[in-house]
């Protein structure tokens, strides 16, 4: 079944004058209306009348998550803010993150390409769909919801979180459907199980995963755990949110880029240079159709590459594979995206706490873990009340990442120079998480 089928299975060449009209008109908008795109596009020595075929948009510069911090909050939306109806923002503090804007077009546009990929999932509006994706600012909540509503499936919003609840309403409201990052897919599996559930009788058929990168070792282990059929979805708030691309029930390897919206392109991440179908690098995405927020050749620092062959469910958009890795430093902890720079200025905020720090991420059972093991000052180690200060230092640290970046961390404190110290670049994570 395709939600859309005019759009979605459009002959290639029919797609592609689309997306080319698309990306002159949307070129013409952001160069006339948002400064930071006039400014990058006289640097590059381009004007949106050189756009004349698909393949122009390699004269286009980048836009990276710099450039998105350095015109926070609303400096790169493309309309005024009463056409604004919907904000989302990336975890981080303030200053830090990327804020997003949506006109109820775009979010027209959202809910329609959500329920595109219930029903690559093979969901229909008869299905209940409970959605463990946090709802708030992180986009995953409301941008399955609307997708899910739009579907005309009936959608539990029970958000992230609270797992005794989310296993009590699985048994009692008997949803077929339910979307959550993989990790925690697995982590309501193992505590079903503790709870004495059986969790392989539930009515759950499909699974619906993503907002973190996940094998297909632990898609395998996901389905035998919760005997659903997984699938995997993708997006970025810089881009949407979740449902940039899903795979097809049919095939199940790649996942559909909703082209008549988006156009992907896989770039070498040290040189910038565009990389043919097949060939593993970073995905960039341009909007062709967003209102509020259009972004233009936007650096998405995943690394993936391309499926060119017709897929056999008939969808006619360019699959890209799962996403193996990150071209830059951040981490995904249970679905929170966190740079260790931003860990450092909340470190770095709290008295008697040195800049030396070691991050250790890990996996205990399904669920992320990530220790701090920080310096603290010589002082505080020879003041008669040691332990207790030291315990208020340990407080505050937990304290402040859950409220300042939203995850919960561990915390090891340690005297000083304890910690190694490095000649060259700094390497102060260690990720033991097998992929
Ligand atoms: O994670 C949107 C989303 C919500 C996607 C729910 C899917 C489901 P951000 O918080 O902006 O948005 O994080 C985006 O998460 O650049 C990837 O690094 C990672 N990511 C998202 N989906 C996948 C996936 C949401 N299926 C960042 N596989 C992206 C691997 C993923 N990584």
């Amino acid at each position: 079944m395709i939600y859309n089928e005019e759009f979605e299975t459009l002959p290639r060449e029919v797609l592609e004058a689309l997306q080319m009209k698309r990306l002159q008109q949307v070129v013409q908008k952001v160069y006339h209306t948002v400064g930071f795109y006039k400014k990058s596009f006289d640097e590059a020595g381009v004007k949106p009348d050189d756009i004349r075929t698909l393949a122009d948009i390699e004269r286009l510069p980048f836009t990276t998550k710099q450039d998105l911090r350095d015109n926070y909050p609303f400096g790169l939306f493309a309309v005024p803010m009463s056409s604004v109806v919907r904000l989302h923002a990336s975890s981080g503090m303030t200053g830090r993150s990327t804020v997003v804007g949506y006109t109820k077009r775009d979010i027209d546009t959202w809910s329609e390409l959500m329920a595109r990929c219930f029903v690559a999932a093979g969901l229909t509006k008869n299905d209940i769909i409970q959605n463990a994706y946090g709802y708030g600012l992180f986009t995953g909540g409301l941008g399955i919801h609307y997708g899910a509503e739009r579907l005309g499936a009936s959608v539990i919003p029970m958000s992230g979180g609270n797992t005794k609840r989310q296993i009590m309403l699985l048994q009692d409201f008997g949803p077929t459907a339910i979307c959550c990052t993989p990790s925690y897919a697995l982590h309501l599996a193992e505590q079903g199980q503790a709870m004495g559930v059986d969790m392989g009788s539930l009515k759950l058929r499909v699974g619906i995963f993503g907002a973190e990168p996940w094998t297909e070792k632990m898609r395998q282990v996901i389905e035998d755990a919760l005997n659903v059929t997984a699938l995997n979805i993708y997006g970025l708030s810089e881009v949407m949110g979740p449902g940039v691309s899903m795979e097809c029930v049919e095939e199940r390897r790649g996942m559909h880029v909703f082209e008549d919206h988006f156009i992907v392109e896989v770039i070498d991440p040290q040189t910038g240079k565009v990389l043919p179908k097949g060939e593993q690098g970073e995905l960039v995405f341009t909007t062709i159709t967003k209102e509020a927020f259009p972004l233009i050749r936007y650096r998405s620092r995943d690394i993936s590459s391309l499926i060119a062959e017709p897929c056999r469910c008939g969808r006619s958009h360019i699959r890209m594979d799962r996403v193996t890795g990150r071209s830059d430093d951040m981490l995904i902890i249970r679905g929170v995206n966190v740079f260790p720079s931003q860990i450092e200025a909340v470190l770095v905020g709290i008295e008697d706490v040195e800049p030396h720090y070691r991050l250790i991420v890990d996996r205990e059972g399904p669920l992320d873990t990530l220790e701090v093991q920080v310096e603290v000052s010589g002082s505080v180690f020879s003041d008669s009340g040691a332990v207790k200060v030291l315990q208020n230092i340990e407080r505050r640290i937990v304290r402040d990442m859950r409220d300042y970046l939203g995850i919960s961390v561990r915390v090891k404190l340690v005297e000083p120079k304890t910690l190694g110290r490095f000649e060259d670049k700094a390497s102060r994570v260690l990720d033991k998480r097998q992929r």
